[in-house]
């Protein structure tokens, strides 16, 4: 195994200049929201306070380059909205914005704690229920906080059917054995792309993705482009015609959610050619045989009546795919689909069946380190006489254990509706904004919510979620205010760690989610002589301990700001994938499972297969009439993080609304004009958003924002919250066999004018 590698000609994480300006170096992770990526930010400072940021020209990956959400960083981190001291008011409060009183810190951990033990006592240890959001810094902390601080299990996400990279993961588990499988991007080398042990990709296939907006968990938009440069083509499949689309060398305009069938008729076709490797196949896989008899079943001309794509395209796809090396990056599409298991598999086939997987310039393995070793791992809360062990939901869908430690999110709903299995009267909400964001049928949550005994939010802002929920608030300070770690991939150490340094003067009084977790768990067990626990330098230090033959303390790694990390090719030949240091993948035959035995195990088809989005107008035909547009939601913006960011004027200016893309001759026939207010309505409620006209989208089809709410409106009206927050169209626990994916991107819908 390769060391971590530092760049010895990088200006140090600290330098001053004449005038008394002081610059550091850093990596940011929100804020700004960016998903695990961590630009590379200069930021001068002076008498503490910020003046400016730059892009870093001496960060390896990004090299000056920044985006919008980073430039904005001064407008966020000095608004005066921001929250400044922690708060608290009576349950009997929630939701009115005068009953606030300020508390100190102490007041307010005192409160916490007292809560949590009689909670604990009366209703067990998984009544304690935290609630996270996405990937960012806080995140690493989300298991922290419920398993080492208050010893539940019940660390909780609420997005339906799990619809974000953990569908995605199963399918890259259970299919190849690995962690986390991304594009090749030469991430770990010192000299990148000019490596001599990188290959350029022949092909890329960008699938339901749009990295160069998202930078996906990890992986830079930008080197899409970099490696198109150097002579990669790409292949992108997409129902928007986006900025990638129009580059592609071919572009798949698809039916929404109608993903595992292209990839299946792509599938066959590679197989039908006989032009795949052979020799890997026999080798390192798993059920061919099988997997091709399925395959049959998706003919391309089949296919192209299903997805409304080109049967030549489909043909000429594949042909292409047969090229080695060629790679693939998979998007969100691909988890928010209750078919999502199965789109995985087929794409992940096609690429093992090819000779790309764990290749110079093919699809890349992780290595599972950091952040996700809770959420795969074992539960450090000890068991309890008398206590269901199961986790919440895991008896209704046990697959879902085998890829994440956490309780079902669909049903923890019903479980806080019905107190049926447990009770869940504890809430700890930190990074997240269920009412504006994560979840499918925000009302419902929030009436579930409101019943319960006790809810502490941690955020930066006032959101929402805090405002109609929260008992006691706890500011929280920004990345360029505190020390942390940033990590690439979930956490699979693709090549890349960075440190967030603490570069300027606290704004309020205000602390990260660290320090909070540490001051509780000091509070809470007094009698831990961990060395984590002692302060937040001993706990990165203790974090960093997993990245293998690299001892280095987290002050180590500041210094130094960000470090690669190289790994190694065809790690599956070397015995660097199983637990047994045996040669092989890390599934039950050692193979690459295109016949997965895991699926099996638990109720599901071994190999995949094709299901019509299950509310689309061909599985439901009732809804045809009323409900006659498609629509896929969320495709990210630049100017924002899901619903963070709205307050800051200058992204605002950008992109002022949430917006709904419809094609100009649709919006013609409803007589919708450009910039108009219209309704978005599915059977289960509406959202107001603005009409933006443009035929990047098929004339069925409309492309949604989501995540919005005003924070220039009232606080007590909670933000108008109900007349924008796009979830409420969404329908609770439509998700797949196995409990994964619900249908965020493709929905039956009606749009018409609101004035
Ligand atoms: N319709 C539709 N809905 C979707 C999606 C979609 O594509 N379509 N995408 C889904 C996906 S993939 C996801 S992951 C979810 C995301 O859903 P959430 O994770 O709920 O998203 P955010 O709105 O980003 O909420 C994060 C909150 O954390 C706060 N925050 C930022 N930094 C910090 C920090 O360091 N510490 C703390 N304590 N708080 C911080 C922000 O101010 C914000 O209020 O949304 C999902 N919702
Ligand atoms: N700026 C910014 N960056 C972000 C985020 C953010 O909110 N803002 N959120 C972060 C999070 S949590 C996540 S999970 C990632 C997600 O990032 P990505 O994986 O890039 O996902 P999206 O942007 O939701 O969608 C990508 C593309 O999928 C297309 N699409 C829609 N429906 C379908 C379909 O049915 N099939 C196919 N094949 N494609 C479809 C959309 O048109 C869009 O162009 O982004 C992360 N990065
Ligand atoms: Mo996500």
């Amino acid at each position: 195994m390769a060391q971590l590698h530092f760049d010895e000609s990088a200006a140090p994480v600290q330098v001053s200049l004449e005038d008394g300006t002081k610059v550091f170096r850093t990596s940011a992770w929100a804020p700004p929201g960016c998903h695990g990526v961590g630009c590379g930010l200069k930021v001068f400072v002076k008498d503490g306070k910020l003046i400016k940021v730059e892009g870093d020209p001496d960060q390896p990956i990004t090299k000056g380059r920044l985006c919008p959400r980073c430039m904005a960083i001064k407008d966020y981190v000095e608004h005066p909205d921001r929250l400044k001291y922690p708060m608290k008011r009576a349950r009997e409060f929630r939701g009115r914005a005068d009953k606030w009183q300020r508390i100190s810190w102490d007041e307010a951990y005192g409160i916490i704690i007292e809560k949590w033990k009689s909670i604990r006592e009366r209703f067990g240890k998984n009544s304690i229920g935290v609630f996270a959001g996405t990937g960012r810094e806080a995140s690493r902390y989300h298991f922290t906080m419920a398993q080492d601080v208050f010893g539940s299990n019940t660390a909780i996400q609420s997005i339906s059917g799990w619809s974000c990279i953990i569908p995605r993961m199963a399918g890259m588990s259970w299919v190849i054995g690995a962690p986390y499988l991304e594009i090749d991007n030469a991430i770990g080398f010192p000299e990148r792309y000019d490596s001599d042990k990188w290959e350029c990709p022949k092909y890329i296939l960008n699938w339901g993705r749009d990295p160069l907006r998202s930078n996906p968990d990890g992986l830079w938009g930008h080197s899409l482009i970099d490696m198109m440069k150097r002579g990669a083509k790409l292949i992108n499949v997409d129902p928007r015609v986006n900025w990638l689309s129009t580059r592609a060398e071919y572009y798949l305009q698809l039916r929404p959610g109608t993903d595992a069938a292209l990839a299946l008729g792509i599938l066959n076709e590679v197989i039908q050619s006989g032009e795949y490797d052979k020799e890997f196949v026999e080798r390192w896989t798993y059920g061919f045989d099988e997997l091709a008899a399925r395959a049959t079943e998706y003919p391309a001309e089949r296919v192209a009546g299903i997805c409304e794509v080109d049967a030549k395209l489909i043909k000429a796809v594949a042909r292409c795919l047969i090229e080695r090396p060629s790679t693939l990056s998979m998007g969100l599409a691909v988890d928010q689909n209750p078919n999502s298991i199965q789109i995985a598999h087929a794409l992940l086939a096609i690429f093992a069946i090819t000779g790309n997987i764990d290749v110079p310039g093919g699809v890349f393995l992780g290595q599972p380190l950091l952040m996700f070793q809770a959420l795969q791992g074992e539960s450090s809360v000890e068991e309890e006489p008398g206590e269901p062990e199961i986790g919440i939901g895991h008896d209704v869908y046990p697959a879902l254990p085998a890829v994440a430690n956490t309780p079902h999110p669909d049903i923890v709903l019903e479980c806080l509706e019905t107190g049926r299995p447990q009770r869940i009267e504890f809430a700890y909400i930190l990074n997240t904004n269920p009412l504006a964001c994560m979840p499918a049928q925000p009302q419902r949550w929030y009436e579930a919510l409101r019943k319960i005994e006790f809810i502490a939010c941690a955020d930066i802002f006032m959101t929402p979620t805090m405002a109609a929920l929260a008992d006691v608030v706890l500011p929280v300070c920004t990345s360029l205010e505190r020390d942390g770690i940033v990590t690439n991939n979930q956490a699979s150490m693709h090549g890349q760690l960075g440190a967030m340094v603490n570069a300027i003067d606290r704004i309020g009084d205000t602390k990260s989610d660290l320090e909070i977790a540490i001051d509780l768990h000091k509070r809470i067990h007094p009698e831990c002589t961990e060395e984590k626990w002692r302060d937040v330098e001993s706990f990165l230090t203790s974090d960093l301990k997993p990245v293998r033959d690299c001892d280095i303390t987290f002050p180590e790694l500041k210094e130094r700001v960000f470090g690669q990390y190289e790994l190694e090719y065809k790690k599956y030949e070397k015995g660097l994938l199983r637990d047994d240091g045996q040669p092989g993948f890390r599934t039950p035959t050692g193979r690459i499972e295109l016949y997965c035995s895991m699926l099996v195990s638990v109720g599901e088809d071994p190999l995949p297969y094709y299901l019509e989005p299950p509310l689309g107008h061909i599985a439901r035909p009732e809804f045809a009439k009323d409900y006659p547009l498609t629509m896929t939601s969320g495709a990210r913006r630049f100017t924002s993080f899901h619903s963070e960011h709205r307050q800051i004027e200058r992204l605002r200016e950008i992109h002022p609304w949430p917006t709904v893309q419809i094609n100009p001759a649709t919006a013609e026939k409803l007589g919708i004009a450009q910039g108009a207010w219209v309704y978005i309505e599915t059977p289960w409620g509406k959202v107001k958003e603005v009409a933006d006209l443009t035929p990047i989208v098929k004339e069925d089809v409309v492309s949604c924002d989501h995540g919005w709410w005003y924070p220039e409106r009232k606080e007590e009206d909670l933000f108008d919250i109900w007349e924008t927050s796009f979830n409420q169209l969404m329908p609770h626990r439509v998700v797949g066999k196995t409990g994964f994916g619900a249908p965020y991107k493709c929905l039956p819908c009606k749009v018409y004018r609101a004035e």
